[in-house]
C-alpha cells in the first residue's frame, strides 16, 4: 500500500518536474534590466572614470576600449544582438557602491575586485572573475627599493574607496611597518603625487601597475616590486534585482573562455556554425539544442558575440598581449588546460 503510494507520488513529482522544465524553457521571465536594455536598445556599463589603459580607456575617434570594455560589449552583443549598443558610464572606486545600488548601470566591468561585503552591501551579483590580478607595490628605481621591509616609514600614495587601501594597511601592519598613507579619491591625483614625489611608493592592483608604468615618461624609472599583497579576482557585477540578466552575464563570461577552449575565434566561428559535434552544436545553441533561449536571449547567442567581440584569448591578446604595450603572459589567467584558472561550467 505504501510502496503504491510512494509510486504514485514519485510519478507525480517526475510529471510535475518535467513539466515545470517544459514551462521555464518557454516563458523565461524576462527580469527588469534585460527588459530595459531592449527597451532602450543600449547596455548601460559602468567603466574606470580614470580610464585604466587595456582595460578602459576612449580613443582618439572617442570609443572606449579595452580588457573591461569588451565584456560589456560581449554582453551587449549577447542581448541586442550588437556589440556596439553600449553606453559607458565613469566612475571613480568610490562612486561604486551607488552605481550599484541606484541602478543606473545596468552592469559594471571597471577593474573591481569581488569581495563578500561588495556582494552583500552593495546588493551585487558578481559575475565569473574575468581577470586573476593581485595587488602591488611600485617605487622610483632610483630608490634602490627591493623589498617592501624597506618601506618602514615611508609615505604610500593610494586611492580610497578601493580594497587596495583596506590591504595595504593589513599588510603593513602584519610586518608590523608604519607609514603615512597619502590618500586620494581619483586615480589621476593619486598617480601624479607619486610622480611629483610626494610618496615613496604607489600601491594598487598590478595590472594597474603596469598600465601606469607604461604611460610614465620614462617607464624605467619606476619598478613593481617583486610581491603580491592581495588577491584581487576582477570581472563584471551587476545590481541584484534581475538574476535573469546576472544569468546573462555569467554565461556571457563563461561562453568566452569556453570559446577560447575550443578554439572557436572570430576568424573562425563560420566553420564551427556547421560542425556535426553535438557538443558544439550545444554551445552554438545549434538545431534544437536550448541555450540561450533558457536565458531569455537568441539561442545561438554565443555564436554573435563570438563573431562581434571575439573568444577570452582573443579580447585577452588584443588589449593586453604580445602586439601590446603591456605584453603581460597569461599567468593564472589562462585556461585550465594550460595550468591556469579559467573554467567555464558546461553549456548543457
Ligand atoms: N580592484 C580594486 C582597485 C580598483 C581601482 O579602483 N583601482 C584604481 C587604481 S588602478 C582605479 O582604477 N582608479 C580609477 C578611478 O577611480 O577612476 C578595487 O576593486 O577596489
Amino acid at each position: 500500500m505504501f510502496k503504491r503510494l510512494a509510486f504514485v507520488l514519485l510519478a507525480l513529482v517526475a510529471a510535475f518536474s518535467v513539466m515545470s522544465v517544459a514551462v521555464a524553457q518557454d516563458q523565461v521571465t524576462v527580469g527588469p534590466i534585460t527588459q530595459a536594455i531592449l527597451d532602450r536598445g543600449e547596455l548601460v556599463c559602468g567603466a574606470n572614470g580614470s580610464g585604466l589603459a587595456g582595460f578602459a580607456t576612449v580613443n582618439e575617434a572617442g570609443e572606449w576600449q579595452g580588457f573591461d570594455v569588451d565584456i560589456c560589449r560581449a554582453v551587449a552583443s549577447a542581448v541586442l544582438g550588437d556589440s556596439t549598443k553600449v553606453s559607458f558610464r565613469p566612475l571613480e572606486a568610490g562612486e561604486r557602491q551607488a552605481a550599484v545600488q541606484s541602478g543606473e548601470i545596468d552592469v559594471m566591468s571597471r577593474n573591481t575586485t569581488f569581495t563578500l561585503s561588495r556582494d552583500v552591501v552593495w546588493a551585487a551579483t558578481f559575475g565569473p572573475t574575468t581577470f586573476y590580478d593581485g595587488q602591488g607595490l611600485m617605487v622610483k628605481t632610483e630608490s634602490g627599493i627591493v623589498a617592501i621591509e624597506e618601506l618602514d616609514g615611508a609615505s604610500i600614495c593610494v586611492q580610497s574607496g578601493t580594497t587596495t587601501e583596506l590591504n595595504l594597511a593589513d599588510a603593513m601592519s602584519v610586518r608590523g611597518l608604519d607609514y603615512d598613507p597619502q590618500v586620494f579619491a581619483d586615480a589621476t591625483a593619486t598617480w601624479d603625487a607619486y610622480l611629483a614625489g610626494r610618496c615613496d611608493a604607489f600601491t594598487t592592483d598590478k595590472s594597474g601597475l603596469i598600465a601606469y608604468k607604461g604611460s610614465a615618461e620614462d617607464p624605467g624609472a619606476h619598478v613593481i616590486l617583486d610581491i603580491t599583497l592581495s588577491k584581487e579576482p576582477l570581472g563584471p557585477l551587476s545590481p541584484q534585482t534581475d538574476e535573469q540578466f546576472a544569468d546573462i552575464v555569467r554565461w556571457t563570461v563563461y561562453g568566452l573562455i569556453q570559446a577560447e577552449e575550443y578554439g572557436i575565434t572570430s576568424q573562425n566561428i563560420d566553420d564551427f556554425v556547421g560542425s556535426d559535434v553535438p557538443e558544439i552544436q550545444r554551445f552554438l545553441g545549434q538545431g534544437d539544442n536550448a541555450i540561450g533561449s533558457l536565458l531569455g536571449i537568441p539561442n545561438d547567442f554565443m555564436v554573435t558575440v563570438i563573431r562581434q567581440v571575439g573568444n577570452y584569448g582573443e579580447i585577452f591578446d588584443r588589449n593586453l598581449g604580445p602586439d601590446t604595450p603591456f605584453n603581460l603572459g597569461r599567468g593564472v589567467n589562462d585556461l585550465w588546460t594550460n595550468g591556469g584558472l579559467m573554467y567555464s561550467p558546461p553549456f548543457r
